[in-house]
């Protein structure tokens, strides 16, 4: 009989033992999914919208790609008004530029002590000028950050395939990294066609795009020229932002922020599919960036005036960049004048217009949730977090539970035309799959399926009427945490 008591305080005390363990485990949060973004990583994902400024020679000239023999007399923008560069681009949404400091051509948009090819020669401001110093300065004010693109080839220099002319490409990012206050971005471009003037020579020179410009050396020499904040390199490589993989300002459906960099480099052939999806078992977080013009070129052309996107094809865009969880950087090149081009500045308008219509009234806002299960039933996994306006805080499941359905009661019917949604990458890129239904004519109706979630994904679903919608998360890599749901 004592025997038998103590065998049942034993399983009693294991019992507890076993509950307790569980629910201290499920009360901290799920363990993180490697890799997970770094805090300028995830500061870069929250800006969402990006601006790239093309502006050199080549607006005067009329190219794309300068061959680097422009004098630098022919830069002479005459009504140059940086303020309204940024009044525009802060007015649209835009959290940051990214200027080309430097093109291919090689002509500086800042007086280098380097080089002769710059503004410095040219009759802007009589040689007192530096546009380098006015955008950052304005993008500042404007409380937008600053970023810039300093072209690795450089068809000007006559060093260019030496490794002399790897000391100048450091010379120049230092006088970058000093003069001009924090670069939130930096922009390495893999572009490198072959031919150019370089000092003379009128000539091809080939370069080995996998050795030649040793980013490793580079990229830590600037780190250490700007420990803080963090400054994210952009290439097709990484090491922090990937390229998309194309300029037509699409990201894939199905994208992945992670992905494998050790056998890539900028410039690669044959790997454009691969940048636009990232790799689901990636070991390293380097989200996409979706670059695209605005205009059919990079440069200002007058013959494009009439080019200009419309705000429905922004509109597109958007849902193709950010509404499948990436940064859009839109390019919107200055004209000959100096100014953004009253078209562009109208397309720009309009667009913002459309974004706030649409985005405007989040039907979700502090709607009940149902979840078919949450994390140990802790109030602070419970699935109104998806609905209450705080991206800090989530709902997520019990470990090992990689799926969940979550039941949103909109209240009265109401129309809805898109879904936004996001996972909380802070702790890792986990959804593979979900699929978004609506109650209708009393049974539910499916009205999306997709695969990736991220930062951000945008469903156009409508218009469809319904007073209830309901998300199923089918496969994630780990217990799925989803931070916001909001309905329009
Ligand atoms: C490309 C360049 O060759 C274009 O001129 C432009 O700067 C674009 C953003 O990147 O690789």
């Amino acid at each position: 009989m004592k025997n038998i008591h103590l065998i049942l305080t034993l399983l009693l005390i294991q019992t507890i033992f076993i509950s307790c363990g569980s629910e201290v485990n499920e009360i901290a949060p799920p363990e993180p999914v490697m890799p997970i973004p770094s805090a300028a990583q995830m500061d870069w994902h929250e800006m969402e919208m990006i601006a790239f400024l093309h502006f050199t020679t080549n607006t005067f000239t009329n190219k794309e790609w300068g061959y680097g023999d422009e004098s630098p007399s022919i830069f002479n923008p005459t009504e140059l008004d940086v303020d309204q560069w940024m009044t525009t681009l802060k007015e649209a949404g835009f959290k940051g530029v990214i200027l080309t400091a430097k093109h291919h051509d090689g002509f500086c948009l800042w007086p280098s002590e380097y080089t002769e090819h710059d503004v410095a020669n040219s009759p802007y401001k009589n040689g007192n000028g530096d546009i380098v110093k006015e955008v950052s300065e304005a993008a500042r004010e404007h409380g937008l950050k600053f970023g810039v693109y300093l072209s690795p080839w450089d068809r000007n220099h006559a060093d260019y395939g030496d490794p002399s002319y790897i000391d100048y490409y450091r010379n120049q990012l230092e006088e970058i990294f000093t003069d001009y206050g924090p670069v939130f971005e930096m922009w390495f471009d893999g572009a490198n066609g072959g031919d150019g003037y370089y000092g003379g020579a009128n000539e091809t020179r080939t370069i080995d795009r996998q050795t030649y410009y040793d980013w490793p050396t580079t990229i830590d020499f600037v780190r250490e020229l700007q420990p803080e904040p963090k400054v994210l390199f952009f290439s097709d490589a990484g090491p922090d932002i990937r390229w998309v993989g194309n300029e037509h300002g699409v990201v894939a459906e199905t994208n992945w922020n992670t992905i494998n960099n050790d056998t890539l480099y900028a410039g690669q052939a044959g790997i454009n599919d691969l940048l636009a999806t990232g790799s689901e078992d990636g070991t390293k977080w380097i989200p996409a960036e979706v670059d695209v013009s605005i205009r059919p070129g990079w440069f200002y052309h007058p013959e494009e005036d009439d080019e200009v996107k419309s705000p429905e094809k922004l509109f597109e865009i958007y849902m193709t960049s950010v509404g499948r969880g990436s940064t859009l950087l839109l390019n919107i090149p200055p004209d000959r004048r100096g100014l953004l081009h009253e078209n562009d500045v109208a397309a720009l308008k309009e667009w913002r217009t459309m974004l706030d219509e649409t985005f405007s009234t989040n039907i979700a806002a502090g709607a009940e949730v149902t979840a078919d299960s949450y994390r140990g039933e802790f109030d602070i996994y419970h699935p109104n977090h998806i609905t209450d306006d705080d991206h800090e805080t989530y709902w997520t499941t019990g470990n090992g539970i990689p799926t969940g359905v979550l039941e949103i009661d909109l209240g009265d019917e109401k129309e809805i035309s898109y879904v936004v949604l996001q996972e909380y990458i802070r702790l890792g890129q986990r959804i593979r799959s979900f699929s978004v239904d609506v109650w209708q004519n009393d049974e539910w109706q499916n009205i999306a399926e997709a695969t990736t979630m991220g930062y951000k994904r945008i469903l156009d679903v409508g218009p469809v009427t319904t007073n209830r919608i309901r998300i199923n998360i089918n496969d994630s890599k780990a217990s799925p945490i989803v931070s916001n749901v909001e309905v329009y």
